[in-house]
């Protein structure tokens, strides 16, 4: 006999998965027990948010599924929103969550909630086991679904009931990798399109990010330019020729002046996300005229949903980049490559040091940067805010996922999280924390996860004494009324970390910067280190309502703004 619990735990246990993270609670005991003296490791967060952030960040970074197990009522609900932004991020998450018994269901029993209905409209699937006989199917597909085509979250809730009972244990056998689906048969007038164009332009999102081999193969035998994603930057090296970097509401110049010139766009595992488009109607002008856009989607339902696509590949990112190394022929593209590096001249992304030398975000990023230009064991996470636009503009991407950020919910205090379970997955890369000061005080609780397992994370906290992103749209976009976006009152953040026993320094000025960041860098444990900075405009910016190349760009907005370079702290 076997209890429901040890049945999940067996069948984690068969998936090979090694690491989980989980918080404790009433009814989610008799599940927790399992884990006692077991060979799968357990990681305890500061709360379930942080948790399940890390179980996010765990995957982000991996080609595996994050498990976070959580208690009901509070526990659960706790894990609203990192369950949103696996889902809307694509990133496959199983949650576990202990529910009250069968028997007191619907009675507002204490710390129930009402989880799947909750999280129905979040996840993939959700959905609570009523039936022990069921356990193991259910946890089988649970895992399967999370990581189907496009994937994402499932929550599978578990009353009190079901994970203590016991039962005679008959191991699921169903196998559901023969559900696979099928690939779109290759059209080859989508290759013909391409060996047509002379101005065409790929946009890859992080459905290519396991396919860089063959991704930097196609752009550089076909010389076709490239611009990426947020999640996609580093799939290609963006210190090359053909990189035209992010492209975007903050991307490049040249990327989204590309995009808006080219008579061919080959959007590949990206879903044309608004962040990414500026407004619709007024995308790709040429290439909609010219009827050339390629859209390739694992995801059906993701083709044609925001830009409507002329040709379709419904299918993994992988063997679409196949059918096109195969059925392309090389074409000399010189004068468009030209025209892509006049672009890129006149406006890269650039910044004015401080006239009195004090530090600016861009400048601690540019920093880091120069330090491990020759490394590629780095994973960045950040916040939401400029720190993580401006960490997308100056700092070199080179190696896929190697920026773990939250894209479509933006979720501020999630690079914490994210770092924890990063690091945990891989335990020999250097896993460096960028977070705004608004960002990490949400879940800064979690230093004491970093301590506690005394992971080598670097965190650096970009401290500008405002949650500047929101603060500077109020004096772009509402006349200078700056409201509720002062953060004057910040701990101290060097003490903060000291009282939970992690290293910490800082730095407020130029001429400190670079010993300070060797010191960061080199440090072997974890460390928090406070950049003490001015804050200011992120640009370019495709103002709201905005086509994709009007964009509010740095040298004609300085040249309007003249004691820009002055600017104080805005606190
Ligand atoms: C949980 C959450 N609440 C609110 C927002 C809206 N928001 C986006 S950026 C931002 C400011 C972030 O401040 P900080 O972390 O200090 O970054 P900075 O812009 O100053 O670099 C806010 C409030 C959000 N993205 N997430
Ligand atoms: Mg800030």
């Amino acid at each position: 006999m076997i209890s429901g619990g040890q049945i999940i735990y067996n069948n984690l246990v068969r998936k090979n998965v090694k690491n989980v993270f989980l918080y404790s609670g009433g009814a989610i005991m008799p599940l927790i027990d399992c884990f006692y003296k077991g060979n799968i490791n357990y990681y305890i967060n500061s709360n379930e948010q942080n948790g399940c952030h890390a179980a996010v960040g765990y995957a982000k970074s991996t080609n595996k599924t994050g498990v976070m197990i959580t208690t009901s009522g509070p526990g659960i609900t706790n894990c609203i929103t990192p369950i949103l932004d696996s889902n809307n991020d694509s990133t496959p998450l199983v949650v576990l969550s202990g529910q009250v018994s069968l028997n007191t269901m619907g009675s507002c029993a204490f710390q129930e909630s009402p989880a799947t209905d909750i999280t129905k409209p979040i996840t993939k699937w959700s959905y609570c086991v009523k039936d022990i006989n069921e356990l193991d199917s259910v946890m089988d597909e649970a895992f399967f679904i999370a990581n189907d085509k496009k994937k994402g979250a499932v929550h599978i809730d578990l009353p009190k009931c079901i994970i203590s009972k016991k039962t005679k244990y008959v191991e699921n056998l169903e196998n559901l990798e023969e559900l696979k689906y099928e690939d779109d048969i290759f059209n080859l007038e989508i290759s013909n399109i391409i060996n047509k164009s002379e101005k065409p332009i790929l946009y890859v999102g992080q459905g290519c990010n396991n396919y860089s081999e063959q991704l930097r193969y196609l752009i550089d035998k076909y010389q076709i330019p490239i611009t990426t994603t947020m999640h996609a930057m580093g799939v290609y090296d963006e210190r090359k020729e053909l990189a035209l970097q992010m492209c975007g509401m903050h991307g490049s110049y040249a990327a989204n002046t590309a995009l808006q010139n080219a008579d061919c766009i080959i959007a590949i595992g990206a879903r044309f996300d608004d962040r990414t488009t500026g407004l619709p109607s007024k995308y790709a002008p040429v290439a909609r005229k010219n009827k050339s856009i390629i859209h390739c989607n694992i995801e059906k339902s993701e083709i044609d949903k925001n830009i409507k696509s002329n040709y379709s590949y419904n299918g993994d990112a992988d063997l679409f980049i196949n059918h096109l190394i195969k059925n392309l022929k090389v074409k000399n593209r010189k004068s468009w490559i030209n025209q892509l590096n006049i672009w890129k001249n006149k406006h890269p992304f650039e910044f004015y040091n401080d006239k009195y030398n004090k530090l600016k975000t861009q400048n601690v990023l540019v920093e880091i940067n120069k330090q491990t230009q020759k490394r590629d064991d780095i994973i960045y996470t950040f916040g939401v805010g400029n720190h993580l636009m401006m960490g997308c503009q100056f700092i070199d991407w080179k190696t896929p996922k190697s920026i773990l950020a939250s894209g479509s919910l933006g979720v501020m205090g999630c690079s914490i999280g994210y770092s924890i379970g990063a690091q945990i997955a891989n335990l020999d890369k250097t896993v460096i924390s960028i977070d705004g000061d608004g960002s990490f005080n949400m879940t800064l609780t979690d230093l004491k996860t970093i301590k506690e397992y005394n992971l080598p994370i670097k965190i650096a906290i970009i401290n500008d004494s405002s949650l500047s992103m929101v603060r500077i749209w109020e004096k772009l976009f509402f006349e200078e009324r700056y409201t509720a976006t002062n953060n004057p009152n910040n701990p101290d953040y060097v003490n903060l970390a000291k009282s939970f026993g992690i290293n910490s320094i800082s730095c407020d000025n130029i001429e400190d910067l670079e010993e300070t960041i060797d010191e960061f860098l080199e440090c072997k444990g974890p460390i928090l280190c406070e950049f003490k900075v001015i804050g200011e405009e992120c640009l370019p910016l495709v103002g709201p309502g905005k086509a994709l190349d009007d964009m509010i760009l740095f040298r004609e907005y300085n040249n309007l703004n003249l004691d820009l370079s002055e600017c104080e702290a805005p606190c």
